[in-house]
């Protein structure tokens, strides 16, 4: 994260290893007090962001990436330093939380 602001992305492959889409409804960081799902959409030759409410990652790979689907972490409860680690929970609408470890890079 750049000095003098508070918010950074969050890219990666997940993969779903079972038979039936996983539904995420909330997304948790120890790290970051809010965590969200965001679109990134062109209109009019502007890129915007829209926040989706849930997360449907069907058997298989899902990926989160730049100009696609990223997870927006913002409002950092700790600095934040390139080469740690922040901890990322999906939480499913089964109540299942599934935990991650992100490692930071500098871009
Ligand atoms: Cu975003």
């Amino acid at each position: 994260m750049p000095p003098g602001t508070n918010m950074t992305a969050a890219y990666g492959r997940f993969i779903n290893s079972g038979a039936d889409t996983i539904e995420i409804i909330s997304f948790e960081s120890d790290s970051f007090a809010s965590v969200s799902l965001h679109q990134t959409m062109v209109q009019h030759g502007t890129s915007r962001m829209k926040e989706l409410m849930h997360w449907s990652i069907e058997p298989g790979a899902a990926v989160l990436e730049p100009g696609g689907l990223h997870l927006m972490l913002m409002q950092p409860k700790r600095e934040i330093v390139v080469g740690s680690t922040v901890e990322l929970t999906l939480i499913s609408t089964a109540g299942q939380g599934y935990h991650f470890l992100l490692k930071v890079e500098a871009h």
